[in-house]
């Protein structure tokens, strides 16, 4: 298990870096469309929150919330990304909605960094943003 820290500019600076970021993005959308036909489904993105565990997380969901409950979350998830309503996630969608996401993690984050315990292998878009960044130093001090 690993520790990384990052703070709201950060992540601020791995979304406006916007080919490294789209192709991170993209990455995420590949491994996430599991029948490959370049769009995300429902399902999909169930399963995409479910292994991230995004409704315990952000959501508050425990053992004691119903099925009813947690179907209408993922919903609430899926219309987010879902822009134009066609019940597909779509790349483009799927990028504006991630750059969402993470700008208003970086205002949150504002300055003061926080400590994110990662376990071995884990790949998420906030590790991409710190790795990011510590490539950038790396260069810099190089
Ligand atoms: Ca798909
Ligand atoms: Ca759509």
């Amino acid at each position: 298990m690993g520790v990384v820290i990052i703070d709201g500019s950060t992540v601020r600076d791995f979304v406006e870096d916007e080919e490294h970021f789209n192709k991170s993005v993209d990455e995420r959308f590949a491994a996430l469309d599991l029948n490959k036909d370049g769009v995300l489904s429902r399902s999909e993105l169930r399963v995409a929150c479910e292994s991230m565990n995004v409704l315990e997380t952000h959501f508050g969901v425990g053992p004691q919330s119903s099925q009813e409950e947690i179907t209408k979350l993922y919903d609430t998830i899926f219309d987010n990304f879902d822009c134009d309503k066609n019940g597909l996630i779509e790349i483009e969608e799927f990028r504006s909605e991630m750059k969402k996401i993470l700008l208003a993690i970086a205002d949150g984050l504002g300055s003061s960094p926080i400590q994110m315990a990662l376990e071995d292998g884990e790949e998420n878009l906030l590790k991409q943003a710190a790795d990011f960044e510590l490539t950038k130093l790396h260069e810099a001090s190089s």
